[in-house]
């Protein structure tokens, strides 16, 4: 593979954009699209853009879209109360960050740890939208079986575990996923495990001790860090004090890379990159990628605090828009497919709410309320899993 030569992807920092050419695509919002077409990624000669990598960046966009129709609803369904109790929490402007990921490992072989942010890449994983929706409305059909409200589900027996809120400690839990299968002897899989961190994550002592047994273990473990320049509403410089959240990498002997996380062709370059040495045995990676939280931390937050300099800037453009600006400009997809493919997922949402709203929920007189970590519970004959 040599589509390799993108700009935005550096090991030291984004360089600056290189004006694109003027494009007038109707699919885009005005608000946004002369700052999309300002910072537009842009193919060097002799870059390879044939059929695979045009293939895996137009399944990853629609995967990111999906992820973005779903949140939404999620987001509206909470707003009109009633039907979610708890928070929403939504990865909205990382989505090219975290399906980036998601897309590079194998469901049933790799293991995959998403953290709060990474519907999008669940989804590119190939977790169904129905955990989703199931979880958050406490459907009795959801993989926690409606004791969970809204994000700490998994599919373990596919490799990924429930996520856990403990900032830091999930990457432990893949390392622990990885050494398991060499003590079993299984290293011949070459499996990898791919988990997201944010820039908050980054500062407990948990993720510290984390990544420096994934480097001297040298375990296939790939962290995807998305700085989105807030940890709720703590901004960076009170977070960490290094020139470049990189150098936290370099100080544990781990390879690390930055990219522009708003640039979903650098995002896959990066982590094909990532995986693909995580996989030939070369240790532990680090994808460092530069962003903006575009909503609030959690639906309930209206993000006030945020610089409004950051949202004119080079991370606070939407992925989802940069990526329509590129597909486009390749001539990957027209202005009416994009329109369709918007229009397909939407449809996919409407139809996994409705499935969703038909069920029950659990009822605490009927329900065995031991834990589901219970090996028969979550993989054995007792609970069939959710549905496909
Ligand atoms: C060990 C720990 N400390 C505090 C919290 C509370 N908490 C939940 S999310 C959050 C902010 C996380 O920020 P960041 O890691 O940057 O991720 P982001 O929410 O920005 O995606 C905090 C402090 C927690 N879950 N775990």
């Amino acid at each position: 593979m040599c589509y390799g030569r993108f700009r935005n992807v550096a090991t030291d920092g984004l360089r600056p954009p290189a004006p694109p050419p003027p494009t007038n695509h109707s699919i885009l919002t005005t608000r946004t699209h002369a700052r999309i077409l300002e910072g537009q990624t842009v193919i060097v000669p002799g870059t390879d853009l044939t059929g695979a990598f045009r293939d895996q960046y137009t399944r990853t966009y629609r995967h990111m879209l999906l992820a973005r129709v779903l949140e939404d609803r999620l987001a509206a369904v909470y707003r009109a109360g009633g039907k979610i109790v708890g928070g929403v929490y939504v990865g909205r402007g990382q989505e090219a960050f975290s399906a980036a990921l998601g897309v590079q490992l194998r469901k049933g072989h790799d293991v995959y740890g998403p953290l709060i942010r990474d519907q999008a890449g669940r989804i590119a994983f190939g977790e169904p939208i129905l955990d989703a929706i199931r979880t958050y409305l406490g459907s009795i059909k959801g993989p926690m079986r409606g004791r969970d409200g809204n994000i700490h589900r998994g599919r373990p027996r596919e490799g990924m575990p429930p996520m856990i809120s403990h900032l830091g400690s999930f990457t432990a839990v893949i390392n622990g996923m990885l050494m398991a299968r060499r003590l079993q002897g299984r290293e011949a899989e070459r499996a990898v495990g791919g988990t997201g961190i944010g820039d908050g994550g980054l500062s407990t002592g948990a993720f510290h001790e984390a990544l420096n047994q994934a480097a001297v273990e040298r375990l296939p473990l790939v962290v995807a860090v998305a700085n989105n320049q807030y940890a709720y509403s703590t901004p960076t410089s009170r977070q960490f004090a290094c020139h470049d959240l990189i150098d936290r990498a370099r100080g544990y002997g781990v390879r690390g890379q930055v990219v522009d996380g708003t640039d979903l062709a650098a995002c896959l370059k990066a982590f094909t990159d990532a995986v693909q040495r995580a996989r030939a045995g070369e240790g532990p990676q680090v994808v460092i990628g530069k962003l903006l939280r575009l909503s609030g931390h959690g639906e309930h937050d209206d993000a006030s605090y945020v610089d409004p300099a950051l949202r004119k800037g080079q991370a606070g453009r939407d992925c989802l828009e940069v990526a329509q600006t590129f597909l486009l400009d390749q001539d990957w997809a027209t202005a009416a497919e994009l329109s369709a493919w918007q229009r397909e997922a939407e449809s996919e949402v409407d139809a996994a709410f409705a499935i969703v709203y038909r069920e029950a929920l659990p009822d605490p007189y009927q329900e065995s309320w031991q834990a589901l970590s219970r090996a028969d519970l979550v993989e054995g004959s007792s609970h069939a899993g959710p549905e496909l």
